[in-house]
């Protein structure tokens, strides 16, 4: 038993530690691991969708997204408004996005697209 108390100790130094980081890693686990630390916050806004078709005339994109955490949104397809007609210059059908889109008034409208790398 002598022996005990030293492995106990060396065992505590292990984990605290260990356990610290895991909790200051808490938020950022719910984040892609993609992208540089510059780059989280923004990043985090930001859903992954696909290009299902683009609307120039009427300002609209139907995207296949995945999961909106800012809009509480599961994944799913759906017509979009984009703020700013000129986002759809970027985008075509087919296209690997990520993108913001937030409730301007109950209509879910994107505001920032870019091609996903
Ligand atoms: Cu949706």
């Amino acid at each position: 038993m002598k022996s005990s108390i030293p492995v106990l100790l060396v065992s505590l130094v292990l984990v605290l530690p260990a356990a610290a980081q895991q909790k200051a890693d808490d938020h950022a686990a719910h984040r892609p691991a993609a992208g540089t630390q510059a780059h989280a916050s923004a990043a985090a806004d930001l859903a992954d969708g696909e290009v299902r078709k683009v609307d120039k005339a009427t300002a609209r994109i139907t995207l296949k997204h995945a999961e909106i955490k800012n809009l509480d949104m599961p994944p799913m397809t759906m017509v979009f408004s984009v703020r700013d007609k000129s986002l759809l210059d970027a985008v075509k059908a087919g296209d690997k996005v990520k993108f913001k889109a937030i409730s301007d008034d109950g209509k879910l409208t994107v505001t920032e697209i870019q091609l996903a790398r």
